[in-house]
């Protein structure tokens, strides 16, 4: 009996070690992490996962307090905070950022990925690695690639369905390059300009459209102000999970670890809601009265081919090692 009782003493004890181990370094603190979009995009549902899984982890001690609707400054804004060390997280798209890293211009060629599959498996594979040594460099711990998602677009004026109806269109794009010349290539007329800014600039007319996957057109309220949609998948672009480098290092290692844990773990929860709710929010986005237009195979394809003039120009800002990485990944992934 007496043996027993020890057993069962030293099993609980064991239990609760493995639990919240002694060795564990956890301090009190509320990390601040901040999105462009609404906390009903996926989004949410991650940062929410990352939350229970953090406090799992380090004992209740790390919070972590989401903020919304660009709420701490756009993308592009809340990632020098982390970069100066005045704030530590961030969810942001790549796309906004390529003036900090070039390589980041890689993910906004357009028709680079032809599904979520090898988005996945370039974003969790040695491009994405390769791709999150480098923002180390400038400041920036890259915890995880969660999904935005291909990218269609929107207007007030007409169906695009073709080629030359982009034409004289003024379509809002990300501030990037890689995007700007894609839409002019298009016969567009591009106009770079903030998210934040986006919903207002579409409801007074001062720009037709806007490019967005259909989960952020419709938790963005784009609806209200566009009449059309058309289904141009024209680029996928990642959202990057970034903490700041300066307060970085002043984490133990187990909180370390905790975040990188968690930010993957929510990662595959945030993934998941968003490819759920992606035909929803179409359906959504149809059923608030916005017409709903497909490419044919011959357009797309035609699409496609006048967009290799834009891969060819930026090859070189973005940096032709990474641009071959890239395309060599992809190759041996379609062999597959
Ligand atoms: C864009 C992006 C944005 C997101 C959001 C601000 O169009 O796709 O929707 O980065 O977090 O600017």
């Amino acid at each position: 009996m007496k043996a027993f009782k020890l057993t069962l003493a030293a099993g609980v004890a064991a239990t609760i070690l493995a639990a919240v181990p002694a060795y564990a370094q956890f301090t009190e603190r509320t990390i601040r992490l901040s999105n462009g979009v609404n906390e009903d995009h996926p989004n949410g549902k991650g940062v929410e996962k990352l939350k229970t899984c953090l406090a799992d982890k380090s004992g209740g001690k790390m919070k972590v307090q989401g903020f919304w609707g660009n709420a701490l400054g756009g993308d592009l804004q809340a990632t020098q905070a982390l970069r100066s060390g005045t704030q530590e997280m961030v969810v942001t798209s790549s796309s906004p950022l390529i003036g900090i890293l070039p390589d980041l211009g890689v993910f906004d060629l357009p028709f680079l990925f032809a599904n979520e599959k090898e988005a996945d498996a370039i974003l969790d594979g040695k491009v994405g690695d390769q791709i999150s040594k480098k923002l180390e460099d400038v400041g920036l711990i890259n915890l995880a690639y969660w999904e935005n998602g291909f990218r269609n677009l929107t207007n007030s004026r007409r169906p695009v369905e073709k080629w030359e109806d982009f034409k004289g269109l003024k379509v809002r794009v990300m501030q990037n390059n890689v995007f700007l010349d894609t839409f002019k290539n298009m016969g567009a007329n591009a106009v770079p300009m903030a998210f934040g800014e986006v919903f207002t600039a579409l409801e007074t007319k001062a720009i037709d459209g806007q490019e967005n996957p259909f989960v952020t057109i419709d938790t963005s309220k784009f609806s209200e102000v566009q009449k059309y949609l058309s289904v141009t998948r024209h680029a996928y672009t990642p959202f990057l999970v970034l903490y700041s480098k300066k307060l970085w290092d002043e984490l133990s290692k187990d909180e370390q670890a905790a975040l990188s844990e968690c930010a993957v773990l929510a990662r595959d929860e945030q993934r998941k809601v968003s490819r759920e709710l992606s035909e929803a929010s179409l359906k959504k986005i149809k059923g608030d009265g916005v017409v709903v237009n497909e490419l044919n195979a011959q357009e797309a394809e035609r699409m496609r081919e006048q967009s290799k003039a834009v891969w060819e120009k930026h090859a070189a800002t973005i940096g032709p090692e990474t641009v071959k990485m890239m395309q060599d990944e992809l190759n041996q992934i379609r062999k597959k």
